[in-house]
């Protein structure tokens, strides 16, 4: 008799790998789903009844800028051009606040290049005093609630008149005027928050609804799951977003689930669960729409996978290089955001490249003009930076005795 285990000769230990690394080509498959594919759905529908919805893609705009489909929301034109301009501004504010990164003005960086559309059109699609629970990937939606550029600058660089005083990260917004509840670092702690803060208004039986986004890597945290739960169980008035961008830093997204896409996982919770265009702002617009239609009415949570490429670096600390393909999501079937609302203004006859050229450069103006107004606040090469006596006040309503004992110890 012995007591070695024998070894198994079936199913080897699997462990998932990227479909590409930088050596290899990219390797997308095309895209067939069609905006004319997927029926528009009655706001009352159950769980079963989004089947070929969370398996299939929610498309409006078509690869040639066309939009199309049931479920083409047929926007007036000035709210496209609002939520261009949107998505324009965070880009080039990104691409500023990266400069200042790299020139030692701020800390950290972190861009939502590629992913502009999300927090856009989606925060437009709602009410104005509904609840934002963002990921650090959704900044956008401040721009939508009216947040003043040079504030989040502020935020950013941490400097004398940053709204939480250097109290968070880089690009960990918080905005309570906007009803954008503060981003927390360790990830996926908003999707439960948001489902709370959706019971308790239906509890009040206010028509306010909460929107929350989390990503396909954090997915695979309890958190997740714990939200789904709650959200089938109480059915309030919530809209649960995973975007799935392919990676969680350096991981690939095929490390977060082992089932055939993330949208689908809200089926068995009953929930109904859409797979969205995440570069298609007319298809965001829509669902988040119905989405809220379907919440305002009391028929509880919707549950959507936006599909995406983070077609930059993770953050400022990240080189994606290093994993992945240089070019990758310059092959990325969904493209770029900005660029297919463009080319269907274009098509709609609402919108030339010579308008967008001059939109680009006033943007480009006040993002300068912003930029030169917050760091004269200070930043972090040059200061003034806030007291360190700030460390320890507005954060207990009673200072414990050993925060205490450190503030006299520090001499603040
Ligand atoms: C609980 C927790 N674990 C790990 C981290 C470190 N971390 C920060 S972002 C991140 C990746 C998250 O990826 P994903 O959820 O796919 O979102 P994405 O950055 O792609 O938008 C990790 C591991 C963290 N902040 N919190």
């Amino acid at each position: 008799m012995t007591d070695e285990v024998p070894l198994a000769t079936a199913e080897p230990f699997r462990v998932p790998t990227a479909p590409c690394r930088p050596e290899d080509e990219s390797s997308f498959p095309a895209w067939e789903w069609m905006p004319e594919d997927l029926p528009l759905l009655p706001i009352d529908c159950s769980s079963e009844d989004t089947k070929e919805h969370a398996y299939g893609l929610l498309r409006v705009i078509d690869d040639d800028g066309k939009a199309g489909g049931e479920w083409n929301p047929k926007l007036d034109p000035e709210i496209l051009k609002t939520g261009l301009e949107y998505m324009l501004r965070l880009r080039i504010f990104d691409e500023r606040m990266m400069k200042l990164q790299r020139t030692g003005k701020l800390s950290f960086y972190m861009r939502s290049f590629g992913e502009e559309a999300i927090a856009i059109a989606q925060t437009m699609a709602l009410e104005q005093h509904d609840w934002v629970f963002p990921s650090y990937r959704q900044p956008g939606a401040q721009f939508v609630r009216g947040r003043d550029m040079v504030s989040m600058m502020n935020h950013c660089i941490g400097n004398e008149m940053d709204n939480v005083k250097g109290r968070q990260m880089p690009v960990h917004y918080t905005w309570k005027e906007g009803h954008f509840i503060s981003i927390s670092s360790p990830v996926g702690t908003q999707f439960n928050q948001a489902v709370g803060v959706a019971m308790a208004s239906a509890y009040k039986g206010d028509d306010q609804v909460t929107i929350t986004w989390l990503g396909d890597g954090t997915s695979a945290q309890g958190d997740y799951h714990y939200g789904l739960n709650f959200a089938s169980v109480y059915k309030p008035p919530v809209i649960l977003c995973i975007v799935n961008n392919q990676f969680a830093i350096s991981t690939h997204a095929n490390l977060a689930t082992g089932g055939p896409n993330f949208a689908s996982r809200g089926l068995p919770y009953g929930i109904p669960s859409i797979r969205v265009d995440g570069n298609d702002f007319l298809a965001l617009y829509s669902i988040t729409k119905w989405a809220r239609d379907r919440a305002s009415a009391g028929h509880g949570a919707t549950h959507l996978e936006v599909y995406t490429y983070r077609a930059g670096a993770h953050s400022s600390s990240d080189d994606p290089s290093r994993y992945r393909p240089k070019d990758d999501h310059l092959h990325w079937p969904g493209g770029d955001p900005i660029e297919r609302l463009k080319n269907h203004m274009i098509s709609i006859g609402i919108w030339s490249e010579e308008k967008h050229g001059e939109l680009i450069e006033k943007i480009d103006s006040e993002v300068v003009a912003s930029y030169k107004e917050a760091t004269s606040y200070g930043d972090l090469a040059n200061g003034p930076y806030p007291p360190a006596s700030t460390i320890f006040t507005e954060v207990y309503e009673t200072v414990p005795w050993h925060v205490q004992e450190q503030r006299e110890e520090l001499g603040k």
